[in-house]
């Protein structure tokens, strides 16, 4: 037998597997990986021989907690310029609907990215993608979106990509083609669906720019036809639908992505029965953003009890955007997904790896620890994985960190 890369003793490891035990926790247990697989994960004693027979690097990790690399399954990080002024004029009382109808919010962004060349885009977006890294991130979902015209999303989705290349971090890429109407559309809705679910698709497809699409479907948004045309569109060519729906309030966009086999269904604070029984029936992962509710002062919580009794997987991600979510702490979102949204800490460490995962399609290859999966894990000097929902703001990061699909790991040993 040839040796393991890395062999990790005397950890604690939070599986985050379904199972018996909180946290798939196991204590006195060593972790190991081969050639970017996990290749075991469990008790000490069921280790097949002697530590240094098994592994060309063992690692002593004085009972440190070794997660599933997080996932933040939800963000916009590529995007120009922000958004402080906004934040000014709704804190003396204007609403986002009242910005957006003016003109400004998510158009807003749009003009200062369809301004921004490729690597100032690209630039912006890694220092966020760094700080998320150094928090024990090792998979991210990055929508388009702030473009809205056929060159620009196609841009954005390739500065994506490119930073899926450039770091050590696995990215997947979403083409948020409405997302909002750009002013050289107003008055021609129909015209602006029409480019988006065909020109604009075809071409991200035919680039394989896109592992899903999105859409916004909101009062001051796009309905719930215009998505459908969309969504209809983009199945069609193979491609996994997510949405943002009944974020401001109830237009049945839960049961309208679960209609579509939606991967996900995202913010949900208006999501009534009728949506919940929907996605549980679909599969489709209920996705929270406490940083949008956050940031917005929303009062209208999510169904979280209704998505427990339905059996609906949460997950939760920053929703990382200048508008609504300046957010680039997804430890802070599991503290506010706890405090103002009632997950335990355990439900927000499983929105974070298990059910993230799933909500990008991607469960069979990260999310938990187990055998056989992408060798995609964070080593935490901590003393319980509820810490890593209780500290709050920048002050907890892992000792060492690997993702699977990076080129490059950024594995620093524990000394
Ligand atoms: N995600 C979004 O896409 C919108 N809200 C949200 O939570 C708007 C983002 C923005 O205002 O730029
Ligand atoms: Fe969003």
């Amino acid at each position: 037998m040839s040796k393991w890369d890395h062999l990790w003793i005397n950890a604690r490891l939070a599986t985050m597997r379904e199972g018996t035990t909180a946290y798939g926790a196991i204590e006195n247990a060593a972790f190991a990986d081969s050639g970017g697989r996990i290749v075991f994960a469990g008790p000490m004693r069921n280790l097949p021989g002697k530590p240094d027979a098994l592994a060309t690097r063992v690692v002593e990790a004085n009972k440190q907690w070794i997660t599933p690399g997080l996932i933040d399954c939800h963000t916009h990080l590529v995007f120009a310029g922000n958004r402080a002024p906004e934040f000014e004029q709704r804190l003396k009382g204007v609403s986002y609907e009242a910005i957006s109808k003016a003109g400004g919010g998510i158009m807003s962004t749009v003009r200062a990215t369809r301004a921004a060349d490729d690597d100032t885009l690209f630039k912006q977006a890694q220092a966020r993608l760094t700080a998320l890294l150094g928090q024990g991130v090792t998979t991210i979902e990055i929508k388009s979106g702030y473009g809205l015209d056929l060159e620009t999303e196609l841009r954005l989705l390739r500065v994506a990509r490119r930073l899926g290349e450039a770091s050590a971090m696995r990215v997947t890429t979403t083409y948020l083609g409405l997302h909002a109407l750009p002013p050289e559309y107003a008055n021609k809705r129909v015209a602006y669906v029409a480019e988006m679910s065909g020109p604009v698709l075809r071409a991200v497809a035919a680039e394989g720019l896109a592992d899903a699409v999105d859409a916004f479907c909101e009062g001051i948004a796009f309905t719930v036809d215009e998505t459908a045309q969309f969504f209809s569109a983009a199945t069609a060519l193979g491609l996994k639908v997510k949405l943002h729906a009944d974020q401001l309030s109830d237009t049945n966009g839960a049961a309208l992505a679960a209609k579509f086999g939606a991967l996900s269904a995202d913010h949900l604070e208006y999501t009534d029965a009728s949506g919940v029984a929907a996605m549980a029936k679909a599969g489709t992962i209920a996705v929270l953003l406490p940083g949008a509710f956050f940031v917005l002062r929303e009062t209208r919580k999510p169904p979280v009890e209704a998505f427990r009794r339905a059996k609906v997987p949460i997950a939760i991600a920053t929703d990382c955007n200048p508008g609504t979510s300046p957010n680039v702490s997804l430890h802070t979102t599991m503290a506010m997904a706890c405090t103002l949204f009632g997950l335990t800490p355990e439900e927000a460490l499983a929105g974070v790896t298990r059910n993230a995962a799933r909500a990008l399609g991607l469960s069979a290859e990260t999310g938990t620890l187990e055998v056989g999966k992408a060798a995609d894990y964070a080593v935490w000097p901590i003393d319980h994985p509820a810490e890593l929902s209780y500290w709050i703001g920048g002050n907890i990061s892992p000792s060492a960190i690997a993702c699977s699909a990076a080129l490059a790991a950024a594995n620093q040993e524990v000394p």
